[in-house]
This record gives structure tokens, C-alpha cells and sequence, in this order.
């Protein structure tokens, strides 16, 4: 790793401490330091993840008393990698769902690109339950209103490699602790005007997986979401049909 780019981990966990330790044992194998954020697991879940971080070198455990959420357990991964002196955080989620032989070439992308948010793109097999699909359609569709463009074909994938020196700032102050988080930080970034560039990641959903989605709750979370963004983008819209107007130019 060259000295401009020093990137980390971050692995948000909720009731994925089993599955959390393949995901660690790939990225140690890659040689980036991991921080893995307890997000208020179960005694029992807590003591895997403790022998996780015990067994494997560069492995840091943040720990929160209680589960507060996957954008609380971000923030905390973000803060803890600003401390250690990282300039960019590779969010991958714990379940596993992600093709870690992507991130070789995410890595790169973004020591030639350091300035950009590297976003995984899902491309997913027959094992993606429908409603979740569906679901991420109407998300898309709403961050292209927000954001006045098309540059997102994305906006949930927890596979992406975030500049620190850009996204700290917008993510220490999102009230968004649960459900939602992938979304709005995306497109506060992309207000912020950071440049995004997104590549193809394979995603699996495995039979036995344990998913946190909680269809109605975290639906209504999502639709509450896109509704502030909204309000957001309205009071944006000088900058942004500005930006645009530029950008035909
Ligand atoms: N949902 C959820 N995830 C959390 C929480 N705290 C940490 N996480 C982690 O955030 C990541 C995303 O959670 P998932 O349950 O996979 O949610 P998802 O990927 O949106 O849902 P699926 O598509 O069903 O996998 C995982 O690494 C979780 O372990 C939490 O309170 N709720
Ligand atoms: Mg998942």
C-alpha cells in the first residue's frame, strides 16, 4: 500500500458473528487491518468476535454496550479508523453476502481514484429474495430524484471503500442510526459533490443466512428516509440544477 492510501476494514456486526469470522480471515488474508464494531451482541456473540479480533492480527473490536444500529456501528468503524490514522474505510457487512475476491481490484481503484467513493454495484444470483429486489428498485429510483441525476445505480450496497477526509465529516453528523444509513450517506455525498465510480460486485443470499431486515419496520425507516432526503433536495435544487447547467457546458 502506497503512502497517500491507507485503507481499513470496517465490518459492522449484529447477529453475524459466525459468519463475520470468513469475512475477517479474507480481509487479514489481504493484508488490511480490520475494525470490527460490536453492535450489541448477545455474551455469547461478544466472546465469538473477542476470540475473532484475539486470533487474527490487526484485528481492533469496538464494542457498543447495546445494539444501536448499522449506521451507529459505522460511525463508531469511521471513528475509530480516523484515530488510527486511515485515510480510507472499506465497509463490508459481516454476513458474508459479498464476493471478497472484489476487493483487489475496489483497492486499487481507489489509490488511482483516492479523492472518489468506490461503490459496490450488486449482482446478484437467483438467491435474492424478490421483495428485497423490488425494494432496492424503489430506492433507486428515489435517489435519482433526490440527487437530480442518474449517477447512482445503487444505493444500499454495504460493499464500498469511502474516502475518510470526505465522508467523516458528512457521517459524524447523520442522524440515521438504523436502516437507511447506505442510502443517505450516498446521497449527502453526492450533494457534497464527491465523485462516485461503481463496479460489479457478486452477491449471494445463502438458505441459512441470518438477514436483520425487518420487512415493515425497516421499510418505514427507508420511506422516511427518502422523504427527508427529498425535503433536502428541494432546498438544494439552486445547487444542484446549477451543478447540471455547468456540467452541459
Ligand atoms: N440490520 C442491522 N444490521 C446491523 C446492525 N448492527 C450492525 N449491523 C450489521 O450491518 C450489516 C447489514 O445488516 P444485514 O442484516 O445484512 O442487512 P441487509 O444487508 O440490509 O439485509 P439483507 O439484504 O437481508 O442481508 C451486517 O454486517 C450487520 O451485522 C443493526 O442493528 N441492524
Ligand atoms: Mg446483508
Amino acid at each position: 500500500m502506497d503512502n497517500a492510501v491507507k485503507v481499513c476494514a470496517i465490518v459492522p456486526v449484529y447477529r453475524h458473528e459466525n459468519a463475520s469470522r470468513h469475512v475477517v480471515k479474507s480481509l487479514v488474508d489481504l493484508n488490511i487491518p480490520v475494525i470490527l464494531i460490536d453492535d450489541g451482541n448477545t455474551p455469547e456473540g461478544h466472546q465469538v468476535l473477542f476470540e475473532i479480533a484475539r486470533e487474527f492480527a490487526n484485528v481492533e473490536l469496538v464494542t457498543h454496550k447495546c445494539n444501536l444500529g448499522k449506521g451507529a456501528a459505522m460511525r463508531s468503524g469511521m471513528d475509530a479508523a480516523i484515530v488510527a490514522g486511515f485515510t480510507h474505510a472499506l465497509q463490508v457487512d459481516a454476513d458474508g453476502q459479498h464476493d471478497m475476491k472484489a476487493i483487489p481490484f475496489f483497492i486499487n481503484e481507489t489509490k488511482e481514484h483516492p479523492e472518489d467513493l468506490i461503490c459496490g454495484y450488486p449482482e446478484y444470483d437467483e438467491s435474492v429474495p424478490k421483495a428485497r429486489e423490488q425494494g432496492r428498485k424503489i430506492t433507486n429510483f428515489w435517489v435519482a430524484i433526490e440527487t437530480l441525476s442518474l449517477k447512482i445505480p445503487d444505493a444500499m450496497c454495504g460493499f464500498r471503500i469511502y474516502p475518510l477526509k470526505t465522508s467523516w465529516p458528512v457521517m459524524k453528523r447523520l442522524h440515521n442510526n438504523r436502516m437507511g444509513v447506505d442510502i443517505e450517506i450516498i446521497v449527502r455525498l453526492a450533494w457534497a459533490g464527491v465523485q462516485m465510480r461503481f463496479f460489479p460486485v457478486k452477491v449471494n443470499y445463502p438458505k441459512d443466512g441470518v438477514s436483520n431486515f425487518r420487512m415493515f419496520h425497516d421499510n418505514v425507516v427507508i420511506s422516511m428516509t427518502h422523504t427527508m432526503l427529498c425535503i433536502g433536495m428541494f432546498f438544494r435544487l439552486p445547487l444542484l440544477l446549477s451543478r447540471r447547467l455547468f456540467k452541459k457546458k
